[in-house]
């Protein structure tokens, strides 16, 4: 007989530091949950606690953490000498491919949550304390956006980049593991098998980067092939609708979902309808709050779009409360793959579940940002018209000669320019163009070639 594995439940805590205020703590909770629910558990219950910071050993003080205890099922005590459950998340970890770990069913008592997931990153000796006194496998916020990110990867280089950041995340992990396991397991023992452990991760990840580079120089050469075209990336917070506004600009059908990262692969497609020179569109993986700082280096080669692009659209949920942090979020991480000097323009999304003050409000905040509703259509056009005015104020207009010998290249002007004017006379074809200066100077570099 074939039981359907029941969802996993999980409990979630979060401690607010005196320096989150209320809304900011509420909004990192139910973005918590979301993330948690991407992974495809359920919430099962939530323990907060006000703290002035998280303490070295323990996350929660002793009657919270009895009170998240009576929920798992666990001892509520670090002192016992009951093992932690580990392993289960560590496994996973190690390469472990189902997608949801199966429950078994125990008829007599309510299913127990089986997941603790904290709004905080952990280290590893809290998370073995906390998985001494609760019984159940903890994950801290990295460890759960790691693990989508590992469920959501789609091409090869995507999957290749997570499992190194993944990788990453398990190494210092595991060393942290040696500390406590030694004591318990007797001398030496545990000690070998991390050393293995340790060597084996070493070595894959080293095969892991050399498969990286190869992949990463076609898909620069693909983005070099690229680099005169007119380009323009969406970037922002997860979920704040990119892909909802490449779909509506290129008519194109890239994934729209209500969840924390849906796109995690870069797509380029070509602004629709099509202009001379056309416009390329990138959508690509969103920002999110405590993004693991690996995840945005292995991210760096998808991002080189955003880098490489003329101009930035920079898409923000103007309906969340808390879009302020997310675009403060989304900045930090695009200086730090140095896209902060790329010309950007705001687009405050989802302005049809803001109301008129709240308009109001925002047009006064963002004078300069461009407002609008990746749905209404109208808005979507002003918003090329946008695109497309920007790109003319940057072309300029020059004169080209097309030797006769070379006519083969027409292809290529054609494709980064608009040709205004066709004449022909003595030395080959004179073509008037306009084009950004760069295009138009590589254009002029390939015809002068031998
Ligand atoms: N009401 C409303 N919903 C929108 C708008 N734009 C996008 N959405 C919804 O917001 C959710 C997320 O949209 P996506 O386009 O997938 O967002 P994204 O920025 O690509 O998200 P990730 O790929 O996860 O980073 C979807 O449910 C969309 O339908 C809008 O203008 N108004
Ligand atoms: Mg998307």
């Amino acid at each position: 007989m074939e039981t359907k594995p029941a969802i996993p439940l999980a409990v979630l805590v979060s401690i607010q530091t005196p320096e989150v205020d209320d809304v900011a703590h509420e909004a990192s909770l139910k973005e918590l949950g979301r993330l948690v629910k991407t992974l495809g558990y359920e919430v099962a219950g939530t323990v907060s606690q006000k703290r002035e910071g998280t303490g070295a050993g323990l996350v929660l003080g002793s009657g919270k953490l009895a009170e998240l205890a009576a929920l798992t099922g666990g001892s509520g005590v670090v002192g016992s000498m009951a093992p932690p459950p580990k392993s289960k998340a560590r496994q996973r970890f190690e390469g472990a491919t189902e997608a949801v770990d199966p429950v078994e069913p125990d008829p007599d008592v309510a299913r127990r949550p089986e997941f603790v997931i904290v709004d905080h990153e952990l280290s590893p000796s809290q998370i073995r304390n906390l998985e001494r006194a609760t019984g159940a496998q903890v994950l801290d916020r990295t460890g759960v956006i790691v693990e989508i990110f590992h469920r959501h990867a789609n091409t090869r280089e995507a999957k290749l980049q997570v499992e190194v950041a993944r990788l990453k995340y398990v190494a210092p992990r595991l060393r942290g593991a040696s500390a406590g396991g030694g004591r318990q397991q007797g001398p030496g023992a545990g000690e070998s098998t991390l050393d293995l452990d340790r060597r084996k991760i070493r070595d894959r990840l080293a095969e892991l980067r050399g498969q990286l580079e190869a992949v990463q120089r076609d898909s620069d050469q693909r983005r070099s092939a690229r680099r005169d075209q007119l380009r323009v990336a969406l970037v922002g917070y997860t979920n704040a609708g990119k892909s909802s506004l490449m779909r509506a600009l290129t008519g194109s059908q890239v994934l729209v979902e209500d969840k924390l990262f849906a796109t995690l692969d870069t797509t380029v497609r070509v602004l629709q309808p099509e202009t001379r020179p056309r416009v390329l569109v990138s959508d690509t993986v969103g920002f999110i709050k405590q993004l693991p700082h690996d995840l945005v280096a292995s991210f760096r080669s998808t991002l080189a779009e955003a880098l490489e692009a003329s101009l930035l659209l920079f898409v923000v949920d103007a309906s969340d409360p808390t879009y302020q942090a997310q675009l403060e979020v989304s900045r930090s991480v695009l200086r730090e793959i140095g896209a902060d000097a790329v010309p950007s323009r705001l687009v405050l999304n989802k302005l049809d579940r803001v109301d008129a003050t709240g308009r109001a409000v925002l047009v006064e905040k963002h004078p300069d940002a461009i407002l609008l509703s990746a749905h209404a259509p109208d808005d979507v056009s002003a918003l090329r018209d946008t695109i497309i005015a920007f790109f003319e104020a940057a072309m300029v207009e020059e004169v080209l000669v097309l030797p006769y010998a070379k006519q083969g290249l027409i292809g290529d002007v054609y494709e980064n320019a608009r040709v205004l004017s066709e004449e022909y006379d003595e030395t080959g074809r004179v073509l008037k163009v306009r084009g950004l200066p760069g295009a138009i100077t590589r254009l002029r570099q390939s015809l002068a070639l031998r």
